[in-house]
């Protein structure tokens, strides 16, 4: 799953894809790279970072699913709202990504059913701006906490008319997670994905900060390694992914992440 952030403030490619022809042309890109699908947002969800207005949102997102979706892509929307949602679906999206699993919106979850569309729920438990408040970002066991919240929000899913087999699951890399915490949950990549063993998952790790800082030591700068400088780091845990049997992996470059899923499929192809 490729990424295009149709926003000026994402932690990893904020503002370079804001202009609806650029969007569009990066798509082309990473689908020329093998993206078999892309996702794109129109809000960013950094850490500490205020919302982005309804209006903004629909004005960034439409046109370039509409654009991209008309070129026959497969496209996901990565959106909290469920009237970004409905947009994205009449303009051709086949899949919502949904960082609050339902939570957000009220209304996410009777539109998705509705429409028939696939649907991510990812781990989450609270906005942006207070996600990495210590209060929300406190386990006892990381991953069996994960799996109970995850499974609580695919029942709810469930509930609101949403074929159990139309639901995706993520375990939110990064949200409401510190850094050891992310380690652990990668670390326990299959207990997460037996604790959802008839579902597809996927993993966003791409340029994650967790990454900038285990590369801080051989980093140019001082500090965390930059995002634009954590791809062969993303492409390393594609490949743990991949390994494990992942149902896709969302990431901001392609080619490296492709080649690694390549690799990882001919191995088990025998
Ligand atoms: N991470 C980000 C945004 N959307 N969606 C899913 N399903 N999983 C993720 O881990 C995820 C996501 C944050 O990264 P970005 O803003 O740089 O794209």
């Amino acid at each position: 799953m490729g990424v295009v952030n149709v926003t000026p403030d994402s932690f990893s490619d904020g503002g370079m894809w804001l202009e609806r022809d650029d969007a569009i042309a990066h798509a082309g890109q990473l689908i020329a790279e093998g993206a078999d699908l892309i996702d794109v947002g129109g809000e960013s969800t950094r850490p500490g970072t205020a919302r982005t207005s309804s209006a903004e949102e629909l004005a960034r997102v439409v046109p370039v699913v509409e654009a991209l979706a008309g070129a026959g892509a497969r496209i996901s929307v990565d959106t909290m709202r469920s009237e970004v949602a409905l947009a994205a679906i009449e303009a051709g999206a086949k899949i919502i990504n949904d960082v609050s699993g339902g939570l957000a919106d009220p209304r996410m979850l009777p539109v998705v059913a509705e429409h028939g569309v696939d649907y991510v729920v990812m781990h989450w438990r609270a906005q942006s701006a207070t996600m990495q408040d210590p209060s929300l970002t406190h386990y006892d066991d990381v991953t069996a906490e994960v799996i109970a919240e995850v499974s609580t929000r695919v029942q709810a899913a469930q509930d609101a008319g949403i074929a159990r087999e139309r639901i995706i699951v993520d375990p939110g890399v990064g949200f409401s997670k510190n850094g050891p915490q992310n380690w652990q949950l990668l670390r326990e990549i299959d207990r997460f994905q037996e604790g959802f063993a008839d579902l597809r998952v996927l993993w966003g790790v791409s340029r994650k900060g967790f990454l900038g800082t285990l590369l801080a030591a051989g980093s140019p700068v001082r500090g965390p390694r930059p995002p634009m400088g954590r791809d062969a780091a993303t492409q390393a845990l594609t490949a743990w992914c991949a390994g494990h049997g992942a149902w896709a992996v969302r990431t901001h470059e392609v080619q490296g992440n492709r080649d690694t899923c390549e690799v990882f499929g001919r191995l088990a192809a025998e």
